[in-house]
C-alpha cells in the first residue's frame, strides 16, 4: 500500500469557503490551503473582504476573495461562473456563511425568522445547486456544511438558528442521498461553541475582568472544559475535503470537546 497520508493531501484541488473572511471560514481556508488547496472565499462586505485578503497575503496563503451574498441565488451563480473562469471547477465547497438573530421566540418578527433562514438554510442549497453539476461532470465532489449543536439541541433565544441547523443536517444527509452515486461526499462538521466574532457578545466578561455566566455556563457544559478555537476545526475540515474520507456521507462530525455526549455536571 502506498503512504496512505498521500489521502489528505488537497494538492491541485479548488475550494470555495462562504463567509471566509473570518471566524471559522477564516481557520478552514487556512486549513485547506495549508494541505494544499487554492482557496476562494465570498463575503458581503468590502472592507471585510480587503482585511481578509491582507491577512492572508500575511500568511503567505494566495486566497482569492469575491464580494458575494450567498443568499441571493443570481449573485451565486455568477459567482461560480466568474471562480471557474479564473481558477476551474469547484472541487470543494464549504458552506460557512451564518447568521444569527437571538431573540425568544415570540417576540421574533417572521421576517427575522426568514433572514436566518435565508443564509443559514437556503443559502447553501443554492451554493450546492450551483457546484453539483460540474461535480456530477468532474467524477467527485466534496461539500462541508457547517452546522451547530443546534443541530441537536435548542436553546432559548434561538428558534430560527436552531430550525435552519437542524434543515441544514438534514440537507446534508439529502445530497449525499440524491448525489452519493457520483463520487460526490456532503458531510456536515458541527462545531462546538468556538471563540469568534459570532459569539464575542456571549463571552463578554464582567467589568472586573472575570468570566460572564454564560461562558461559565459553556465550558461547564463542554468535557474538555474550554471554548474551542477555529485551529480545533482544522484538521477535521481537511479530512472531510480530502480523499481519505471518500467513503464517508451524510455523517456529520460534532467537533465540540465532547458538549452532545454529556448530560451536564451533576449536582
Ligand atoms: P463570523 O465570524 O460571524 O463569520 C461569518 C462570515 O460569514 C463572515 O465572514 C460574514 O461576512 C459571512 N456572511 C454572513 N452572511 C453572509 C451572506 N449572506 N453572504 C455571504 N457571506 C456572509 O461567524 P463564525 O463564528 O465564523 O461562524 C461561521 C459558521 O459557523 C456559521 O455558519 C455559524 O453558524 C457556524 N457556527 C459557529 C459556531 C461558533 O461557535 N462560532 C459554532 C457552530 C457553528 P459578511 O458579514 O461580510 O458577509
Ligand atoms: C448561541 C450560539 C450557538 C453557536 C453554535 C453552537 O447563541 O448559543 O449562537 O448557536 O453559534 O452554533 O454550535
Amino acid at each position: 500500500m502506498h503512504d496512505f497520508t498521500e489521502r489528505f493531501s488537497l494538492e491541485g484541488k479548488l475550494a470555495w469557503v462562504t463567509g471566509g473572511a473570518s471566524g471559522i471560514g477564516f481557520g478552514i481556508c487556512r486549513a485547506l490551503s495549508a494541505a494544499g488547496a487554492k482557496a476562494v472565499f465570498n463575503c458581503r462586505d468590502p472592507k471585510r473582504l480587503d482585511a481578509a485578503l491582507n491577512e492572508f497575503a500575511a500568511l503567505g496563503i494566495d486566497a482569492a476573495g469575491y464580494i458575494c451574498d450567498v443568499s441571493d441565488e443570481a449573485a451565486v451563480a455568477a459567482l461560480v461562473k466568474r471562480v471557474e473562469a479564473e481558477h476551474g471547477l469547484i472541487d470543494i465547497l464549504v458552506n460557512n456563511a451564518g447568521i444569527n438573530i437571538r431573540v425568544p421566540m415570540c417576540d421574533m418578527d417572521a421576517e427575522d425568522f426568514r433572514r436566518v433562514i435565508d443564509v443559514d438554510l437556503i443559502a447553501p442549497f443554492i451554493c450546492a445547486k450551483a457546484v453539483i453539476p460540474s461535480m456530477i461532470r468532474k467524477g467527485h465532489g466534496k461539500i462541508i456544511n457547517i452546522c451547530s449543536m443546534m443541530s441537536e439541541l435548542g436553546r432559548e433565544t434561538l428558534a430560527a438558528y436552531a430550525a435552519a441547523k437542524g434543515g441544514l443536517k438534514m440537507l446534508t444527509r439529502n445530497i449525499c442521498a440524491e448525489y452519493g452515486e457520483h463520487n460526490i461526499q456532503c458531510n456536515g462538521l458541527g462545531p462546538g461553541y468556538i471563540e469568534t466574532p459570532f459569539l464575542a457578545p456571549l463571552r463578554q466578561p464582567l467589568p472586573d475582568g472575570s468570566p460572564n455566566a454564560f461562558d461559565r455556563f459553556i465550558v461547564s457544559k463542554t468535557p474538555a472544559g474550554r471554548w474551542g478555537t477555529t485551529a480545533d476545526l482544522m484538521g477535521p475540515a481537511v479530512f472531510l475535503a480530502s480523499d481519505a474520507s471518500n467513503f464517508v456521507n451524510g455523517h456529520i462530525l460534532y467537533v465540540d470537546g465532547g458538549i452532545l455526549a454529556y448530560i451536564g455536571e451533576q449536582p
